[in-house]
């Protein structure tokens, strides 16, 4: 029976992606960039079958999941010469309901075995392609190190490129606030950022800004200046999310405390910056020298199992 495996790792961008020129590809309004991290991946299983099925963390998914998913399979199957119904199952690694994104990992996962299981001898820049068309962000997470997603103006220009592969001390402090579902998707929230928010236009026309600035300070190896221009794209993306109609607001009463004592630990030296998604965990942008100054302040409200620490992750690649 034929069968192969691939592993992928979550990632958290530094400089946002909040938006779509194109929804049916998947095309942002800007170009994103992030960090792989490699305490978060996705491992996934695809194998011969009668019919297709797909098994997300031991569970058989139906309905609308299901049928998207087929319609993603076939963007592979047409492809091919090869024209099996597949099984395909997925599980997260993540060390608790982390309430961080899994669709990157699982998409980029996917990608990798689906570009093997049906031979299409596809280089990473393609499977990035397709790595896209399930999710914007799995895009990113093909590759390991820090990650430019460049937006492009079509299906084939838009696909990520590794930056660099950070060889240096960087990671990110996770500070799990809330497991639960999140209230507002990200897919819905940026469409209604787009056609609603007075500031989104400011959004876009910043954004290559923040990724020029970025670059720069990657390539001096320079935490502190990722750090800053991290936190600003936050920021900036949630200014767009506060002035959408209705209003998109993810922040809690601990959210802001965590931002606060990000701020205070600043002031005292620490090295320590936040960036934040479509939900009110923080992840905390630090070096493995400083994480435990951060983790001991935290840990005074927040229970030691939500603050989990990693470094930088790999590619996505094959596995046994
Ligand atoms: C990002 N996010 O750059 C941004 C920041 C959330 C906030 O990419 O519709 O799951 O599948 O392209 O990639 C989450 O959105 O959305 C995301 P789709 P995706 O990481």
């Amino acid at each position: 029976m034929r069968r192969v495996s691939a592993k992928a790792h979550a990632n958290i961008a530094l400089v946002k992606y909040w938006g779509k020129k194109d929804e049916d590809l998947i095309l942002p309004y800007n170009n994103s960039l992030s960090l792989t991290l490699d305490a978060f991946y996705t491992i996934t299983r695809v194998s011969q079958a009668k019919e297709d099925c797909f098994i997300l963390n031991g569970q058989v998914q139906t309905g609308e999941i299901y049928s998207d998913m087929i319609d993603y399979i076939d963007l592979f199957r047409k492809r091919s010469k090869i024209k099996d119904a597949i099984l395909i199952e997925s599980k997260n690694y993540f060390p608790t309901a982390a309430g961080l994104a899994s669709s990157a990992s699982g998409f980029a996962a996917l990608a990798t075995a689906l570009n093997a299981y049906f031979e299409l001898n596809m280089k990473q820049k393609e499977i990035s392609i397709l790595a896209r068309r399930g999710s914007g962000s799995a895009s990113r997470s093909i590759y390991g190190g820090l990650v430019e997603w460049l937006q492009g103006d079509d299906d084939l220009s838009s696909y990520a490129v590794k930056v660099d592969p950070a060889n240096f001390d960087i990671g990110m402090l996770a500070v799990i606030i809330d497991d639960k579902e999140k209230m507002i998707k990200s897919r819905a929230g940026m469409k209604q950022t787009v056609a609603t928010s007075p500031y989104y236009s400011v959004w876009v026309e910043t954004a290559q800004q923040d990724i020029e600035a970025i670059k720069k300070a990657i390539k001096n190896q320079n935490v502190h200046a990722i750090g800053r221009i991290a936190e600003h794209s936050a920021l900036k993306m949630h200014a767009t999310m506060l002035t959408t109609k209705p209003a998109i607001m993810y922040f809690q009463d601990l959210t802001m405390k965590v931002l606060h004592t990000v701020y205070a630990l600043r002031e005292e030296g620490v090295t320590a910056y936040f960036t934040m998604d479509a939900g009110p965990n923080v992840k905390i942008i630090t070096t493995l020298e400083d994480k435990d100054k951060i983790i001991d302040k935290l840990s005074e409200f927040i229970d030691k199992d939500a603050l989990i620490y990693s470094g930088v992750g790999p590619d996505a690649k094959l596995i046994d």
